[in-house]
């Protein structure tokens, strides 16, 4: 059901273990475009034409021209309110020892790992970094080796001949992102359903639900009989599941929620 701020507050305040699921919506008011809806990436390609494996091998200059603008549109982009007041809600917990905080999140964009960066100060060992499900725009990987490395390059998408290349084999690299029909990384896999096992609630924030198996995370969440509560301006598919549901952009709700007391 819709519900205010005050009644999400006190269920996540009296939760032992919270997973936290986000999608591009998180990021929307930081500038990168989410991929459906009205100013959506895919309003302008096709996704089978353009995230797929079948898409690289066709044409590799197109899908990595789509990553190289990307890459730089994303990349002038800072995290907004929203992902602050998750880095901070999430250090807090785990500095007081309070109810433990798994943040998942389907965005390649980068942006929780600079909130948690900086809400641990510089230096700091150990921010609390998100599990990636979907990968990363700043980071490759060889389509032949294993070689994989962290990558803000511009892209030369010119011509084929002008590609990334692999530094080890000499192969095409690929941006290092989970495509349609792809598998996730088993080990990021695993710690992310584990969390949703255990989770006594599942926030799901900004995410239209639609893409499996992050879209399967809420729903470990209730049949362990934990509770969800979603937060996005429209509703999807999974508000008929939640407990509570907030109407409004994560930038401005997500402060309100998490902003401590005192
Ligand atoms: C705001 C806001 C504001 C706006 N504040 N909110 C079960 C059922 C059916 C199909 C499948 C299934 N299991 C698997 C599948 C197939 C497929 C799938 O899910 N298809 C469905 C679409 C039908 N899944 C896969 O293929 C996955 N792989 C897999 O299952 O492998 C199995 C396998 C096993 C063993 C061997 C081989 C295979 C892989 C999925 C990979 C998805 N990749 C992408 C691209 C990543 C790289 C890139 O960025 O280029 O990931 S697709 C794209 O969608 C991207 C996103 O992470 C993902 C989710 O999108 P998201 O984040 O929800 O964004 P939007 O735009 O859809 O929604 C934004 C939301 O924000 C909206 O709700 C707005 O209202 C809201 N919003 N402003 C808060 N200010
Ligand atoms: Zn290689």
């Amino acid at each position: 059901m819709t519900a205010s701020v005050p009644e999400a507050r006190e269920l996540l305040a009296g939760a032992r273990s919270v997973l936290v699921l986000t999608g591009a919506g998180v990021s929307a008011e930081s500038g990168v475009p989410t991929f459906r809806g009205r100013d959506g990436l895919w309003r302008t390609h096709r996704p089978e034409e353009i995230a797929t494996p079948e898409a690289f091998a066709r044409d590799p200059r197109l899908v990595w021209e789509w990553y190289g603008w990307r890459r730089e549109r994303v990349g002038r982009c800072r995290p907004n309110a929203g992902h602050h007041a998750l880095a901070g809600w999430a250090l807090e917990r785990g500095v007081t020892g309070g109810p433990g905080v798994t943040l998942v999140t389907q965005n390649v964009d980068g942006l929780h790992e600079a909130a948690a960066r900086e809400a641990a100060g510089v230096g700091d060992p150990a921010p609390a970094l998100p599990v990636e499900l979907h990968g990363s725009l700043f980071r490759i990987r060889c389509t032949r080796c294993a070689h994989r490395a962290s990558d803000r390059s511009p892209v030369d998408a010119a011509s084929e001949a002008s590609l990334p290349r692999c530094p080890a084999c000499g192969a095409l690299l690929r941006p290092n992102v989970v495509w349609f029909g792809e598998a996730l990384d088993p080990g990021v896999l695993e710690r992310a359903f584990a969390a949703a096992d255990r989770a006594e609630v599942c926030m799901v924030v900004g995410t239209s639900g639609l893409v499996h198996p992050a879209a399967s995370l809420p729903l470990a969440t209730l049949r362990a009989g934990g509770s969800v509560i979603e937060v996005n301006p429209d509703p999807t598919p999974i508000t008929g599941l939640a407990r509570y549901t907030l109407r409004g952009g994560s930038a401005t709700l997500l402060p309100e929620l998490l902003a401590s007391r005192s």
